[in-house]
This record gives C-alpha cells, sequence and structure tokens, in this order.
C-alpha cells in the first residue's frame, strides 16, 4: 500500500466508519471516555469512601461525624437552628442510609441495596416521638423510600427479585399518613413542624418558608400515584394553590409566611434559601404530572425572578412588592438555577451564571455559603461550605445538554477540591470556614444522595439510558411515566424517541436530552424576552419551537438532541 493510498484509507476509517457508528451508538466514540471512566471510578470511590465510614461508624443513626468517628441523630435537628424541641429518646432513623439507597442503585450496587432494602423494613420505624421538620423529612425520607421503591420494583434493575414486597412502600406510606396533620391548618398551609408520634404539638410555632410549602408535591405526588391514596397529592396540591395565590402583582413571592393567618413575614426574597425548590418543584411537577397549570405557574414565575432578580449573570434578592432589589448576595444553593435553566431550555443564561459560580469557586476553593455582590467579600459570618451539590448538579446538566467537555474540567477541578480539603480518615466533613478550610465534623447525608451522584452522573450517565427521569430537589430520581400524566405528552416516552429533526438521527445517549418546551399561553411577554414555544408536544423539532433567548433575546434554535439554545451552529 503506498503512503498515499493508506492516507486515503485512514480517512475513509476516519470518515466513513464513524458515521456508520453514530447510528447506532454515540458513546463508543466519545474522546472523553478514558477521562470519564477515570473520574467515575474515582467518584465512586469517594461514595464508597463516605458511605462505609457512615455504615461502620454511624449506622443507623442518622449522620457521621467524620473527624471524631461518631455519630449524630439529626433529623430532628434539620431546619431547627435554635435546636429548640430536641426529642429525650430518638435514636436515628438511618437517615442516610436511607439517602443512599437511589445513589447504590446508579452505581450498580444491587447486593448493597437489597440488604438495605431488608434491613429497613425490618427496623425502620417511624412510631418516635420526634419533632421534625417537614420539609427536610419530605425531600431526605420519603423522597428516598419512594424513589427507592420504585428503582427497586423496575424489572430492568433486576434488583430483589421475589423477595422485594413493596415493603419501602408501606414504611413511605406510613410516613406520609403522619405527615397529613400538618395540613390541618385554615389556609391548607403546612405547618414547618410535625411530631411523628403525636402529631402537630400545641402551641406550634405557626412560621414556614415557600420552599416548606412549595416543594412537596414531587414526593406526595408519586406516594398518592403508588399507593392510590389521593390525600397526599391533594394536600401538597392545595397548599402550592394557596402558596402560589399569595403571590404579589409582579408575580413573586416572599420567603417566610404564616400557616395560620396566609400571610407574608419576609417580603424579601431570591432564588435560593428558603424559596429556591419552589421554582423547582414547578417546572419538574410539571414534567413528572403533565400538568399545564404547573407550566403556567412556574413560566410566570421564572419570568418574573428573570426580571426582577437577576442583574447579569446574577441573582439578587427583592422585595416582592416593589421588586426593589435588597440584599445583592451570591448563595451557595443558587448555583442550582443553571440546571433548571436547563430544562427550561435557556443554555446560554445557564452557562454564564455557572461561569460565575465556577469564578466563586476557583477563589475559594469551594463555594461559600454567601458572598457579597456589592462588596466582593464573603459573609462575615456565613464562610462555610457543607460539601453543598448544587454547583455540581447544574454541571451535570449543562454537560447533558451541551457535551461540552469543558464541563467535564469543572467536575474534575470539582472533584479534586473536595478530596483536597474535605476528606478526612472518617469520611467527608463540612468545612467551616472556607478562608481557612478549617472543617466540622459533620458529613451532611445530602452528600451521598446528590453531590456523590450528581458527580458521578457526570462522567456516568449510563443509567439515563433507559429511562427518564427527574430528580427530585435531594437527588432522588422519579422516573417520568406517562400513566402519571394528565394530558399524555408523547416526547416523554422514550421508547418513542427515535429522531428529533429527522428520521435518522442516532439513538439519543441519555434521557435528560429529552427537551422540556411546554406549549405557551398565547401572550405576549414583555421584559424578560422569554418567548415560549407554541408547540403541545412539550418538544423541539424545529428552531421555531424555541421562542427567544431570556437575557441575549436572541432567537434560540433546536440542537439535534432536542435542545432549545444558542447554539453556534447546528
Ligand atoms: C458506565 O457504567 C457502566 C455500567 O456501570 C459501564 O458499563 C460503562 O462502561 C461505564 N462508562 C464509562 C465511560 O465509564
Ligand atoms: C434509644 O437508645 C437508648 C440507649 O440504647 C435506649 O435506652 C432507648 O430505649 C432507645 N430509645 C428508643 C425510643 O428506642
Ligand atoms: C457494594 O457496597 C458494599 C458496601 O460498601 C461493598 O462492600 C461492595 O463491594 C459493593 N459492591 C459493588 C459491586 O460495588
Ligand atoms: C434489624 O436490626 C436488628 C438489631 O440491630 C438486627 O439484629 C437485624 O439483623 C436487623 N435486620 C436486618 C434484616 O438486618
Ligand atoms: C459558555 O460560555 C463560554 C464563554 O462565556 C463560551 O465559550 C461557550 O461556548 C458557552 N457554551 C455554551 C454551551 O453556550
Ligand atoms: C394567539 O395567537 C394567534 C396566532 O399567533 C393570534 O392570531 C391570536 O390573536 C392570539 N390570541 C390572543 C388572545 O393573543
Ligand atoms: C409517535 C409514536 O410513535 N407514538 C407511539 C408511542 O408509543 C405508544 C405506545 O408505546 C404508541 O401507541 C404510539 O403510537
Amino acid at each position: 500500500m503506498s503512503p498515499g493510498s493508506r492516507r486515503t484509507w485512514v480517512l475513509m476509517f476516519l470518515v466513513i466508519i464513524p458515521s456508520m457508528f453514530l447510528h447506532y451508538s454515540t458513546s463508543k466514540l466519545d474522546p472523553y471516555s478514558i477521562k470519564k471512566k477515570r473520574m467515575s471510578e474515582k467518584v465512586r470511590k469517594m461514595f464508597y469512601h463516605a458511605y462505609d465510614n457512615y455504615i461502620i461508624h454511624a449506622f443507623p443513626h442518622d449522620e457521621l461525624k467524620p473527624l471524631t468517628k461518631t455519630y449524630t441523630d439529626s433529623l430532628s435537628e434539620l431546619g431547627n437552628l435554635k435546636l429548640e424541641h430536641l426529642p429525650q429518646e430518638y435514636n436515628g432513623s438511618a437517615l442516610s442510609l436511607i439517602e443512599s439507597l437511589s445513589s447504590l442503585v446508579i452505581l450498580g450496587n444491587h447486593t448493597e441495596f437489597a440488604r438495605a432494602v431488608l434491613w429497613l423494613s425490618e427496623n425502620l420505624t417511624f412510631d418516635v416521638d420526634a419533632r421534625i421538620n417537614l420539609f427536610e423529612c419530605n425531600i431526605r425520607v420519603l423522597g428516598g423510600l419512594v424513589s427507592a421503591h420504585i428503582l427497586a420494583t423496575d424489572s430492568t434493575n433486576s434488583l430483589n427479585k421475589g423477595t422485594y414486597e413493596n415493603q419501602l412502600l408501606v414504611l413511605a406510606e406510613d410516613l406520609g399518613r403522619r405527615f397529613l396533620p400538618a395540613f390541618d391548618t385554615p389556609t391548607g398551609l403546612p405547618y414547618a413542624w410535625i411530631n411523628l408520634k403525636y402529631g402537630v404539638m400545641e402551641n406550634e410555632i405557626t412560621e414556614t418558608s415557600t420552599s416548606g410549602c412549595g416543594s412537596l408535591i414531587l414526593e406526595m405526588g408519586a406516594l398518592s400515584r403508588l399507593t392510590g391514596d389521593p390525600r397526599f397529592e391533594n394536600a401538597a396540591l392545595r397548599a402550592l394553590r394557596k402558596l402560589w395565590s399569595m403571590r404579589s402583582s409582579l408575580n413573586l413571592l416572599g420567603t417566610t409566611l404564616d400557616v395560620e393567618t396566609g400571610e407574608w413575614i419576609e417580603h424579601s426574597s431570591g432564588i435560593g434559601a428558603g424559596v429556591d425548590s419552589f421554582y423547582e418543584y414547578l417546572i419538574k411537577g410539571h414534567i413528572l404530572f403533565g400538568r399545564e397549570e404547573f407550566w403556567r405557574m412556574f413560566q410566570s414565575a421564572y419570568l418574573a425572578v428573570q426580571k426582577h432578580f437577576r442583574h447579569g449573570p446574577w441573582y439578587h434578592e427583592a422585595d416582592m412588592r416593589t421588586g426593589r432589589a435588597t440584599f445583592w448576595q451570591l448563595t451557595s444553593l443558587q448555583a442550582f438555577w443553571p440546571g433548571l435553566q436547563v430544562l427550561v431550555g435557556d443554555i446560554a443564561a445557564a452557562n454564564s451564571s455557572h461561569r460565575e459560580f465556577f469564578h466563586v469557586w476557583n477563589k475559594f476553593g469551594v463555594l461559600p455559603e454567601r458572598y457579597l455582590l456589592d462588596h466582593q467579600t464573603l459573609h462575615p459570618t456565613e464562610k462555610y461550605y457543607p460539601l453543598r451539590p448544587e454547583f455540581a448538579e447544574s454541571t451535570f446538566y449543562l454537560y447533558q445538554a451541551t457535551k461540552d467537555p469543558w464541563y467535564l474540567e469543572v467536575g474534575e477541578s470539582i472533584v479534586d477540591s473536595l478530596n483536597l480539603y474535605t476528606r478526612v480518615e472518617g469520611g467527608y466533613a463540612s468545612i467551616r470556614d472556607v478562608t481557612t478550610m478549617e472543617l466540622e465534623d459533620h458529613q451532611h447525608s445530602f452528600f451521598l444522595s446528590e453531590t456523590c451522584k450528581y458527580l458521578y452522573l457526570l462522567f456516568n450517565d449510563s443509567f439515563l439510558a433507559n429511562q427518564n427521569y427527574i430528580f427530585t430537589t435531594e437527588g432522588h430520581p422519579l422516573p417520568v411515566l406517562s400513566s402519571w400524566h394528565e394530558k399524555l405528552p408523547k416526547a416523554y416516552i422514550l421508547s418513542n424517541f427515535t429522531s428529533i429533526k429527522s428520521g435518522e438521527q442516532p439513538k439519543r445517549s441519555s434521557a435528560m436530552s429529552l427537551q422540556i418546551c411546554p406549549d405557551a399561553m398565547n401572550e405576549s411577554v414583555e421584559s424578560a424576552c422569554h418567548i415560549p414555544d407554541t408547540r403541545a408536544d412539550h418538544r423541539c423539532f424545529a428552531d421555531e419551537d424555541c421562542g427567544v433567548d431570556s437575557t441575549t433575546c436572541r432567537r434560540r434554535l433546536c440542537s439535534m438532541a432536542g435542545y432549545c439554545g444558542l447554539w453556534l451552529s447546528i
């Protein structure tokens, strides 16, 4: 073979053979597969270092104290800043084990999952005299159990064949029933606190947060669909509708309110603490249940955020009544927002905010809890980093949508920071002060349910290949099922999904690449520029489906993967 013909042959190989493969599998040709393999193994080891230390030193208590290698029964302390009414006789609910269930499945550890399910079904009880935060217990415990139940019964997972008899669902239903008395208020808005054994305490405080009332619908809705008992979904829905009715004329909500009177207490709000998952559950509730009502709420709320809270790539807080800016602060929790924007199709806006968060991450080595944008300094007291997942979460979503390898670099740098600063012999410890990297003796359960999970999925998304999932705010996957949809958008069903633009595209590499473009209210939208699309079936086929980007006001295009975005060239 002459050099010339060899070159032709190589060229043919590069051009023709790959394009043949492309129709069947894109992953075989992934130039980053070596990096992904190395990084996903690294994250797997992180998870097991955290998990095994929890099992050895803390289980069946709630969370691990990694520095002293002991435990804390922290379920009753979550959200309880003043540590009031702590239980006398509470020995934990294996919180970190429950939070690990869906991660074990994603990591493919079916034997450990089965062992955990067996232990929980024999030993877990919610008949305990402990006052818990409804929001925290819902997202961590109820969400963990409901998600794990679905994963355990999913025939494609081959888990627990024959031995699983809905034990997790029985536990979840028992817990859900214990939640119900909290909703027995004149407004239908739930109390923030409930005693698992005795219900709402006498003289219980009536203050709660927007998140506390507005992010229950995924878990409680799923519980109703699974049990056939509509009370859980109805209670969550009634609370959500009441909350939405309390919005201001600017379509903004406050941060805290009174459940007896239905009046706002704190009128200033943003997209961070106390409000964040309210927005998240509107769009995800729409995706999971196909309810147009949720989309309409979300669209109005999202536009109001873009209009009143956004300043370039940053989001400040504002007074719900006037829209006047109140606090110019970046918080670690806000870092979930770019991930949410990926679901909406505002990729460019997501990308630019994500970059700013990464700058702050790089400046300190991790994301501080609060950063004063107007002074470019840390908040004097909130200098901690408790192993939060939100930045990793957004990185995962942005990589899913764009496949831009830059996000893999970001993920690697998150992994490196976590191992450099927070890994100790007994697990992973929170950072008390990002200026000194002094550690704190606490490994939060969300490190297992979210931080490790999103990092792993960034580098290995094979879990998403056969089923479309949404993730709860605690990182627990719930499958998007047509039978749960009121109106059936066929685009959500994976088996139907072969091509987007033409009939000849390769199979989608991941379920995350479904476009969520709900149909529009037939109104012109001012100022925020996010002109919604007009299709009724929630996916983009053509550029015309995608509307206009909310930050640049440029027309968005429909990518090969079915995402609307400001793509450079398709
Ligand atoms: C992802 O995980 C699956 C199953 O655990 C494995 O078969 C695959 O090789 C992994 N992919 C990468 C890129 O590591
Ligand atoms: C909690 O543990 C203590 C010490 O082991 C035990 O005396 C107590 O009965 C336990 N309480 C409950 C509610 O199980
Ligand atoms: C599953 O987890 C257990 C506990 O960490 C571990 O001993 C086992 O090796 C894991 N199995 C797999 C297949 O990863
Ligand atoms: C339930 O807990 C008891 C006491 O810790 C233990 O002996 C038993 O093995 C547990 N059940 C399972 C299935 O692990
Ligand atoms: C994200 O922003 C960077 C720089 O601002 C740009 O180079 C990159 O192309 C953007 N990526 C996407 C997917 O918009
Ligand atoms: C709805 O959209 C159609 C087509 O763009 C337009 O003709 C009609 O006037 C709109 N209706 C309202 C109420 O805006
Ligand atoms: C467009 C399309 O292929 N729709 C199909 C999706 O899947 C359902 C059931 O699996 C079929 O009934 C539809 O015809």
